[in-house]
C-alpha cells in the first residue's frame, strides 16, 4: 500500500474534518493525495497558494428538495444534488445518478474523481456530479417522467452549455435524459442541445455515446494487454453489473475474441460456461427492464444463477467491475489472484476497495483505475458537445475512431507518467499524476479563485 507524504498529511486531515461522515469522499481524496507526494517533491510550486486544499474543496454544492406525485396520487419527496467540483478546464461535466444510496458524500467523491478523469481525457471539461436518492426500480414511465421534470425544475437554473453539462450514470439513461432535456427546453424556451449529453439521436445525441464507456474500457484493457504482448483472444472474462457500462464492455470484448462467462445485477450473478448470450442480456435489461435472475429460464441448460454471493468467485483471467463503488473487496481480490487473474479494469467508479487495489498491485496484476479505464463515456460526451456546438452529426465510425484514439492517448499518458515518476506499470499513480498536473496547471494560471 502507498502511504501519504508528510507534506500532504495536513491536507487530508482537513478533508476528513471538513467532510465528516463521507467515507467514499475520504477514500477518493486519500487515494489521489497518496499519489501526489512525488509530484510535490519534484515540483513544490504545485503546493503553493493552497492549490491542493482548493482542489479538494468543491467550487459549489447544491442540495434541493424534489417533490413529485406518484401513480397513487401520493406526494413523494426526494433529495437532489449537484456538486460543481472544478471548472479550471471547462464547464463542469459529469453524470447524474438516481439510486437510493445517493448522498452528498457519494456525489462529492464522484465529482472529485470526475475532475481528474475529465482532465485525463484531454477534453476541455471541468468536473461535477449530481443525482438523487430517487429509486427508479419498480416506478412507471409516468412516475419517472414526473420525477425528472421536478428534478429539472430546480436544476435548470444551475446548468447550461457554458456552465455545467450533466449526463447519465447509474439509473439515468436515454429515457431520463429525454425527460430532463424536455423540461429544460420548456423552462428556458431554448433548444440548447449542449446542456446535456447522452441525448437520444433524434434530438441532438451522439452516435456511440451509449456504447462509449464500455467500449472505452475494453480499448483500455486491450492497450494494457498489448503492452504485455498479449490480447483478449480466448480469455475468460467476468464483468459485474448488467447496465450501460457492463453491456457495452461485453459487446466490445466479444468482438476482440474474449469469452464472457459471468455478469450480474444487485440480485445476484449468472455463470454461463458457454459464454454469456449478450442479446438476451440486452433484451432483459434494455427492453424489459428486468432482472438477471430471468436469464436462466430464458437461456436454458448450461448456466446458473447465484443469488447474492460474490461474482468474483468465478475463475477468470480478466475482471471488470462495472456496477458500483466498493463492490470488489480485499477478500474478492485475493480469490481473483488465486484463480489466476491477469488484468482488472474499473468500468465503474471506485469499485475496488483500497485493500483490493493493494492486493492487485502486490500480485503484479495489471490494474486500470476508473478515472482512466472508464473515461471513454465522458470523452464521448465532450464529442457530443462538439457536434452540438457545430450543429453537426458524425457517423458511428468517425465517433468510435475518436473514442479509440482518446483511450489510446489516456493509456499512453498513464504509462509514461508512471515511468517518469519511477513507478513503471503503476496505472493508479500514472492516472492520478497525469490528471492532477493538467488541472493544477490551469488552476495556477487562473490565480487564486
Ligand atoms: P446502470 O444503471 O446502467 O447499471 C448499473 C448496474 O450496476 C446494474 O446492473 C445494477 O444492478 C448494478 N448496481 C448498481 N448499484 C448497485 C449496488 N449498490 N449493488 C449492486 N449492484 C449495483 O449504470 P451504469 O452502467 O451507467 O454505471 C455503472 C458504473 O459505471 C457506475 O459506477 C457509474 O458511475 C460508472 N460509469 C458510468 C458511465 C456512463 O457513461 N454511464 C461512465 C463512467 C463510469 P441493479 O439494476 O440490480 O441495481
Ligand atoms: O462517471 C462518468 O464519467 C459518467 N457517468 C459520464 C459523465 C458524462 O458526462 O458523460
Amino acid at each position: 500500500m502507498n502511504t501519504i507524504d508528510e507534506k500532504l498529511h495536513p491536507i487530508l486531515t482537513t478533508v476528513l474534518h471538513r467532510n465528516a461522515g463521507e467515507p467514499e469522499f475520504h477514500q477518493a481524496a486519500r487515494e489521489v493525495l497518496e499519489s501526489l507526494g512525488r509530484v510535490i517533491t519534484r515540483h513544490p510550486e504545485y503546493s503553493d497558494d493552497a492549490l491542493l486544499e482548493r482542489i479538494c474543496e468543491p467550487e459549489r454544492q447544491i442540495i434541493f428538495r424534489v417533490p413529485w406525485i406518484d401513480d397513487n396520487n401520493q406526494v413523494q419527496i426526494n433529495r437532489g444534488f449537484r456538486v460543481q467540483f472544478n471548472s479550471a478546464l471547462g464547464p463542469y461535466k459529469g453524470g447524474i445518478r438516481f439510486h437510493p444510496s445517493v448522498n452528498v458524500g457519494i456525489i462529492k467523491f464522484l465529482g472529485f474523481e470526475q475532475t481528474f478523469k475529465n482532465a485525463l481525457s484531454g477534453m476541455p471539461i471541468g468536473g461535477g456530479k449530481g443525482g438523487s436518492d430517487f429509486d427508479p426500480k419498480g416506478r412507471s414511465d409516468r412516475e419517472v417522467m414526473r420525477f425528472c421534470q421536478s428534478f429539472m425544475t430546480e436544476l435548470h437554473r444551475h446548468i447550461g452549455e457554458y456552465v455545467d453539462v450533466p449526463a447519465g450514470d447509474i439509473g439515468v439513461g436515454a429515457r431520463e435524459i429525454g425527460y430532463m432535456f424536455g423540461m429544460y427546453k420548456r423552462l428556458n424556451n431554448r433548444f440548447e442541445a449542449g446542456v446535456l449529453t447522452g441525448k437520444g439521436l433524434s434530438y441532438g445525441g451522439s452516435r456511440a455515446r451509449k456504447e462509449a464507456t464500455g467500449f472505452g474500457t475494453a480499448y483500455f484493457v486491450q492497450s494494457m494487454l498489448a503492452r504485455q504482448g498479449t490480447d483478449f483472444d480466448g480469455k475468460r472474462c467476468v464483468i459485474s453489473g448488467s447496465g450501460n457500462v457492463a453491456i457495452y464492455a461485453m459487446e466490445k470484448i466479444l468482438s476482440f475474441g474474449g469469452k464472457i462467462v459471468a455478469c450480474s445485477d444487485s440480485g445476484g450473478y449468472i455463470v454461463d460456461d458457454n459464454g454469456i448470450d449478450l442479446d438476451l442480456v440486452k433484451q432483459i435489461k434494455e427492453v424489459r427492464r428486468g432482472r438477471m435472475s430471468e436469464y436462466v429460464k430464458l437461456r436454458g441448460d448450461g448456466c446458473r444463477f447465484v443469488k447474492g454471493g460474490s461474482i468474483w468467485d468465478v475463475p477468470c483471467e480478466i475482471a471488470l467491475p462495472c456496477a458500483t463503488q466498493n463492490e470488489l473487496t480485499g477478500a474478492d481480490a485475493k480469490t481473483l489472484v488465486e484463480n489466476g487473474v491477469i488484468a482488472v479494469a474499473e468500468g465503474a467508479n471506485m469499485p475496488c476497495t483500497p485493500e483490493a487495489v493493494g492486493m492487485f498491485r502486490k500480485a503484479g496484476v495489471l490494474f486500470a483505475p476508473g478515472k482512466a479505464a472508464n473515461a471513454g463515456g465522458v470523452a464521448t460526451s465532450a464529442l457530443e458537445m462538439q457536434q452540438n456546438a457545430s450543429r453537426d452529426s458524425w457517423s458511428f465510425q468517425k465517433t468510435e475512431e475518436r473514442l479509440a484514439g482518446i483511450m489510446h492517448n489516456i493509456h499512453e499518458a498513464c504509462d509514461q507518467t508512471a515511468e517518469e515518476y519511477g513507478a513503471p506499470g503503476d496505472y493508479v499513480l500514472g492516472a492520478n499524476i497525469a490528471g492532477f498536473v493538467r488541472v493544477a496547471d490551469a488552476m495556477r494560471a487562473l490565480g487564486v479563485i
